[in-house]
């Protein structure tokens, strides 16, 4: 038998063939891993790792990722359970992506540390099979001279009543808002980013991290990191990301000044370098004063610019951040006591079917003397649920087209509501780009965000 074989083989190599035989070959018919050093720092490195079932369906998957020594070590991980042995890190599927079909891939990252050089992992096994069809890349971050809106507007920074851009002039950043992460982490991952960036043009990705509601006060480091993804994530396409730390309820931003100091301190000082990163250091302060609001944002901001010096910091408003308008103020409430900071902007929300003339007429009175950006509107009510409002949505758009006041949309997410701008069942699987994919709301900001920047070069 063995002779038998050696003289196929033999035969087979006259042929040609020898791929056919070889054990590289038919294990190459297991698995590929796409692993990606998606930023790397002083001691520490985060990794993307695309795992793609190239065999028979699985469910319940686990990747072990040979790692050259054991000097390397898992701080943490995303979308997997990890855990580390020695040199061997191992991430298992969860919940939501625990099943693998043939051909299908799965996006889970981790934070890691090491002494000395960053080595790469020396092998992959999936479920006990070696997975040869592995890739290693280290993308360049810099996306300058690109044609991105990162890369054609660089840092950015206040001017007047505008955000400016590289070149001093005025620019509207346009873009998504994510769902909360602690609910939605399955909707971020390359696929649906290169949509949002490509197909939508989306100029931003607001990361919504919220503070309360299972979020970061349960898991700051765990929360830090995915943020920090995200922050990579919209980096490598060129999109700007708003950190949100998205305080709801309790509606007092002062209930977390210590965890926003700690959490900024983090990004701020991870993030310095960067041009993408634009800070929102409280999503909806309410049944609260401005007064309380402006002496929550003078103990953060310096806490950010310790850290971060150049970068734009984004303060919420009083009654939901409608400029205290929802509260029976008005936004003179601010103009005649600003915050104590350079380099900032106040946040305007509004739910189109919710908040209509008066709202509008808010805006534009205070558009002349305010730096406004809208970090979170909805096509739909207050709730985030009911009729889209096409009417309303296109005249807000339309008076912030005109100001050149920027916006992120709640939600590019496939929540089961109507602010939601995919559908639901949409993030469990991969296509992003075809308009199957958008709901209403969808569609119409879709149709807004991918229109011609024409950013000033200049
Ligand atoms: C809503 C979500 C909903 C979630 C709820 C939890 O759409 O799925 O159950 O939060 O708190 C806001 C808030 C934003 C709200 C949104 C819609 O910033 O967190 O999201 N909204 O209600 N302000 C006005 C509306």
């Amino acid at each position: 038998m063995k002779r038998f074989l050696a003289l196929l083989a033999t035969c087979a190599t006259i042929l040609g063939l020898t791929g056919f035989f070889s054990p590289q070959a038919v294990a190459a018919t297991g698995c590929k891993v796409d692993y990606t050093v998606t930023s790397q720092w002083q001691g520490g490195f985060q990794a993307g790792v695309k795992i793609t079932n190239l065999g028979a369906p699985i469910s319940g998957w686990k990747l072990a990722i040979a790692m050259p020594d054991a000097g390397q070590k898992l701080v943490q991980g995303w979308n997997a359970t990890w855990s580390q042995s020695g040199s061997t890190v191992t991430a298992a599927g969860i919940d939501w992506n625990r099943t693998l079909n043939t051909g299908a891939a799965v996006e889970v990252g981790m934070v890691g540390s090491f002494t000395g050089a960053n080595p790469k992992p020396t092998a992959y096994t999936l479920n006990g099979v070696a997975c040869t069809g592995s890739v290693d890349e280290t993308p360049t971050p810099d996306p300058g001279g690109d044609g991105t809106p990162v890369g054609i507007n660089g840092q950015v920074h206040v001017c007047g009543v505008h955000l400016c851009n590289q070149y001093d002039r005025p620019v509207q950043l346009r873009g998504m808002s994510t769902h909360g992460i602690q609910w939605f982490s399955q909707c971020y991952n390359n696929a649906s980013l290169d949509a949002l960036a490509k197909d939508w043009k989306s100029d931003l990705l607001r990361v919504a991290m919220y503070v309360q509601e299972d979020g970061y006060e349960t898991d700051p480091a765990g929360f830090t990191s995915r943020v920090n993804s995200l922050v990579d994530m919209a980096e490598a396409r060129g999109m700007y990301a708003m950190i949100d730390f998205h305080t709801l309820t309790p509606g007092d931003p002062n209930y977390n000044l210590d965890r926003a100091k700690t959490f900024f301190a983090s990004v701020a000082a991870r993030n310095a370098g960067k041009k993408n990163v634009i800070y929102e250091i409280a999503n909806e302060p309410n049944g609260v004063s401005w007064t309380a609001i402006k002496n929550y944002a003078e103990q953060v901001i310096p806490v950010i610019r310790a850290a971060d010096p150049d970068a734009v910091v984004i303060v919420g408003t009083r009654g939901w951040s409608s400029l205290g308008v929802s509260d029976g103020s008005s936004e003179s409430e601010v103009v005649n006591n600003p915050v104590n900071a350079s380099n900032i902007m106040y946040a305007f929300h509004f739910y189109a079917a919710s908040h209509k003339d008066s709202y509008r007429a808010a805006v534009s009175r205070a558009s002349s003397q305010l730096p406004l950006f809208v970090t979170e509107f909805g096509t739909v009510s207050a709730t985030g649920g009911g009729a889209l409002d096409r009417s309303s949505t296109t005249a807000w758009l339309d008076l912030l087209d005109q100001l050149k006041i920027g916006y992120a949309n709640w939600t590019y997410s496939d929540a089961p509501e109507s602010s939601a701008a995919l559908r639901p069942g949409t993030c469990d699987g991969s296509d992003y780009s075809s308009s199957g994919v958008l709901t209403e709301s969808g569609t119409l900001l879709k149709s807004r965000i991918s229109t011609a920047d024409n950013f000033p070069t200049s």
